[in-house]
């Protein structure tokens, strides 16, 4: 016998795949965990007559030859497969967009970063010449959208997309996947939503604004993970976390979500025993003090932190900088030999201003131009430290409309960041872009 399985927590990717599976392994019996997200319940109840899907207790699990295991490759996020992990002699096949490390060692695998798993699963499809009818193509779509956030998580990659392109043109139907993925929000939501609001705590960790809320909840509340979504949009954090203590069943649910790369809330929720991706993730602990889980993510952000990109390692240096007693024109002329817009002011290893083309347009008369650029340059200069984000200063780039800041520690300058070195970070093309400023 040849079972297909996934994740506790069924989401629309999860089930998609399962799918996806049942056409690539005709004879296997897909089985799906008791817990499944609402909105994926509904949908099977919907269309009962067309995913006949088998609930764990329903199998002999000596029987099972081959296990199908698609979108995570952990033992612990299927529901009931113990048997087969402890016999030896099951066939593995693992198919799962994670890339972090599991416990499932299979026997084959199909494992590759991909913002949602089904999207793997249609490559194949499309490789073996495989039907995938309207109604298929439908739940496949939803899978897609619901892992990548509509295609705008960082995670989401261009085969996600090509796979989506794909899928509308088998017929699948975007009413029908507007009406799965709308959002459950009702009053009970609404409510735990208005408690959020009321207990804001917002921090900085390395150059990004999270907000960690805690709240005490009682009993299950459906959709906790929008709620979160909604209170991170809302108060316009980079990233947000919910952690939601029920005491009545002694838990404690932590749901996170992130807007930005440096922020990777599938890491933060792995620390925590849970899991998700860089975007998404939740984790559920057993009775913990809440205020032990919020150090535990703001200690799992900075871990994770060191390995993404700082203003530090995108920086020039040593800087060309030039003392404030230069006359204006030596300035103007090393300004056109250097080929830049500006210039930092450095006196006594000190950052005293900057001057920039702009500054010249202050001179009225020539005998201006012996004078020492200390009279026009701008003294308020906009800098950023070398620990902070290249978002950090694609923002005070944007905001005060300046094309290069001094990167500062300990009022010394330590580096100087443009605009390309931003713009080359941002879009990874490695090549120069020029210089905007
Ligand atoms: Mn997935």
């Amino acid at each position: 016998m040849q079972l297909i399985t996934t994740h506790k927590n069924t989401d629309f990717d999860a089930l998609a795949s399962v799918v996806a599976a049942m056409i690539l392994y005709p004879n296997a019996i897909p089985v799906l965990p008791k817990i499944i997200n609402p909105n994926v319940k509904a949908f099977l109840s919907i269309h009962k007559d067309l995913f006949r899907m088998y609930s764990p207790g329903e199998i002999d699990m000596d029987g099972v030859r081959r296990l199908i295991v698609v979108d995570t490759n952990r033992w612990g996020r299927l529901d009931r497969m113990e048997g087969i992990k402890q016999r030896k002699y099951a066939e593995i096949i693992l198919w799962d967009h994670h890339l972090n490390s599991g416990d499932i060692h299979p026997t084959w695998q199909c494992q590759e970063e991909m913002g949602a798993n089904v999207t793997l699963m249609i490559r194949q499809l499309k490789k073996e010449n495989k039907v995938v009818t309207p109604i298929q193509a439908t739940l496949f779509l939803a899978g897609i959208y619901e892992d990548t956030g509509n295609l705008m998580f960082p995670s989401s990659k261009a085969e996600d997309a090509y796979a989506a392109a794909y899928l509308l043109e088998q017929g699948a139907d975007l009413n029908v996947i507007n009406s799965l993925l709308r959002p459950a929000y009702g009053k009970k939501q609404k409510i735990v939503l208005f408690n959020m609001l009321k207990a804001v705590d917002k921090v900085k960790i390395g150059g990004h604004h999270v907000s960690m809320c805690k709240l005490e909840i009682e009993g299950h509340i459906d959709s906790l993970a929008v709620v979160v979504g909604m209170y991170r949009e809302i108060l316009n954090v980079d990233a947000a976390f919910g952690i939601f203590t029920d005491k009545t069943r002694g838990r404690c649910i932590i749901i996170g979500r992130s807007n930005v790369d440096g922020v990777n809330i599938g890491s933060v929720m792995q620390g925590l025993g849970g899991g998700g991706h860089p975007g998404a993730g939740s984790a559920m602990l057993k009775s913990m003090n809440p205020d032990v889980v919020e150090e535990m993510i703001k200690a799992l952000i900075k871990d994770d932190r060191n390995v993404s990109v700082l203003i530090k390692d995108l920086m020039s240096s040593p800087v060309f900088a030039i003392s404030s007693d230069t006359s204006m024109k030596e300035a103007a002329l090393l300004l056109r030999e250097k080929g830049c817009t500006g210039v930092p002011i450095v006196d006594n290893g000190k950052l005293v201003g900057i001057i920039s083309r702009r500054d010249f347009r202050k001179i009225k008369k020539e005998s201006q131009l012996k004078a020492p650029i200390r009279a026009f340059m701008s003294t308020r200069v906009k800098k950023i430290g070398p620990e902070e984000s290249p978002m950090d200063a694609a923002r005070l780039m944007v905001k005060y409309d300046i094309g290069r800041l001094p990167v500062v520690e300990d009022d010394k300058i330590v580096g100087i960041i443009t605009r390309s070195d931003a713009m080359n970070y941002f879009y990874k093309t490695g090549s120069s872009i020029k210089d905007l400023a």
